[in-house]
C-alpha cells in the first residue's frame, strides 16, 4: 500500500510528542538470564526498541557505539557483574550521560544500594511490573533527551559567542581573552610566543570590482588557507574586516617568518575562486610579524608592534612579510 503525502505529513506532530514523552527509545538491556531478558524485552518492545547483551563489556563497547537513550542492568547476573558496568559507564566520556536503570532481585538489594552510589540513576525490583518498568525506562529517556538538548544549546552558544560566522575563525573577542593566557604561560615557561597580523591588500578593490559576495568568498578562501598553514595549537582568528592574527605558542621569530612567508606564497601563488567558481582572481596579503619580547610584557603593545610591522608591510609595497 502507497503511503500518502497526506499521512507522512500528518505523522510529524505525532513524532515530535513521542520524543517528549520519553517513549520511542533505544535501550540496551544487559541480562544474561535468558527467562529474564526475554520477558523484559518484550516489555519494553512494547515502546521502544531493544537490544540485548548479556556480557557486560560487550555492552559497555555498544553502549559507546551505538548510541542507547537508556541502559538497563541486570545486577543478578549469572556470569559476570554488572556493578562493575555500571561503574565503567560513568567513568567514560563517551557513556557518562546515558541513563542507568538498574534491576535486582529483592534479595541483591546491596548491590542496589552501591549501584546508586555509583551512579545507577534508577532502579527496579524484581519481579518487574510492566507499567512501572515502562514508566521508570520514560521518565529517564525524557530526561536524557532533555539534558542532551540544553548541553547541545550551550555548546552551540559557546561557539557562536567565540567563533566568526563568515570564515569559521575565532573572533576577535576569542583571541582577545585568550592571548594574555598564551603571553602568560609563555613567560612562565621560558617560551617564545608569535603573533602576526595578516591584512588582505587592496581588499577594497576586490568588493569594488566584483562586488561584495565576491569579498566574502575571498574571505572564506583565505581562511581556508590559513588553517592548512597552521597547527593545532596555534590560535587563528578574524580581527576586523579583512584582518586576522595568528598566534604561535612557542615558535620564535624565524620559524614564526617562515611561517608567515609561507602563508603569503600560498595566497598570492594560488588565484582565488570567485562568482561560484566562475572567476579566479589574484589575491595578496601584507603581514606584520613580531615576538613576544619579555616577560610580563603587555599584549597590547605586541599587538601594537605587530601593526606598526604590517603598516611598513603596507607601506613598502605589500604582499610582504615584515618583522
Ligand atoms: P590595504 O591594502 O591598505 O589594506 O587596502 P584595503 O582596501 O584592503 O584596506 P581598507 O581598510 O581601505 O578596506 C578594507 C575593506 O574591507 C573595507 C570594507 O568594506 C571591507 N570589508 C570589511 N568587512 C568585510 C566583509 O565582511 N565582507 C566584505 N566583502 N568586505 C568587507
Ligand atoms: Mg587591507
Ligand atoms: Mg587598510
Ligand atoms: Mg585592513
Amino acid at each position: 500500500r502507497a503511503i500518502t503525502s497526506l499521512e507522512i505529513g500528518m505523522q510529524a506532530p505525532e513524532r515530535t510528542a513521542v520524543a517528549d514523552t520519553g517513549k520511542g527509545g533505544r535501550i540496551l538491556l544487559v541480562d544474561d538470564r535468558q527467562s529474564s531478558y526475554e520477558r523484559l524485552a518484550s516489555l519494553l518492545a512494547a515502546e521502544h526498541t531493544v537490544d540485548v547483551e548479556p556480557n557486560p563489556t560487550e555492552a559497555l563497547f555498544h553502549a559507546a557505539e551505538g548510541n542507547y537513550d537508556l541502559l538497563i542492568v541486570s545486577l543478578d547476573l549469572n556470569n559476570f557483574d554488572g556493578l562493575r558496568l555500571c561503574s565503567q559507564a560513568r567513568s567514560l566520556e563517551r557513556t557518562r550521560h546515558v541513563p542507568i536503570l538498574a534491576i535486582a532481585d529483592p534479595e541483591n538489594s546491596t548491590r542496589l544500594l552501591r549501584g546508586l552510589e555509583i551512579g545507577v540513576n534508577d532502579y527496579l525490583l524484581r519481579p518487574i511490573d510492566k507499567t512501572e518498568l515502562l514508566a521508570r525506562a520514560r521518565t529517564q529517556i525524557r530526561r536524557r533527551r532533555y539534558t542532551d538538548h540544553l548541553r547541545d544549546n550551550v555548546q552551540n552558544s559557546i561557539e557562536m559567542a567565540i567563533t566568526d560566522t563568515l570564515t569559521g575563525l575565532h573572533n576577535r573577542r576569542y583571541m582577545e581573552s585568550h592571548l594574555a593566557t598564551l603571553a602568560e604561560q609563555a613567560a612562565t615557561r621560558g617560551k617564545p610566543l608569535a603573533l602576526m597580523i595578516l591584512d588582505i591588500d587592496y581588499f577594497k578593490s576586490i568588493n569594488d570590482n566584483y562586488g561584495h559576495d565576491a569579498g566574502d568568498d575571498v574571505l572564506r578562501e583565505f581562511a581556508v588557507r590559513v588553517r592548512k598553514s597552521i597547527r593545532g595549537i596555534d590560535l587563528a582568528c578574524r580581527y576586523g574586516g579583512e584582518e586576522f592574527v595568528i598566534v604561535m605558542p612557542e615558535t620564535d621569530l624565524h620559524v614564526a617568518g617562515m611561517v608567515a612567508e609561507r602563508l603569503r606564497r600560498s595566497i598570492a601563488g594560488e588565484p582565488f575562486a570567485i562568482h561560484k567558481g566562475t572567476k579566479r582572481i589574484e589575491v595578496t596579503i601584507s603581514i606584520g610579524l613580531t615576538t613576544l619580547e619579555q616577560k610580563g610584557e603587555a599584549v597590547t603593545d605586541v599587538l601594537k608592534r605587530a601593526d606598526t610591522a604590517l603598516y611598513r608591510a603596507k607601506h613598502d609595497g605589500r604582499n610582504r612579510v615584515v618583522s
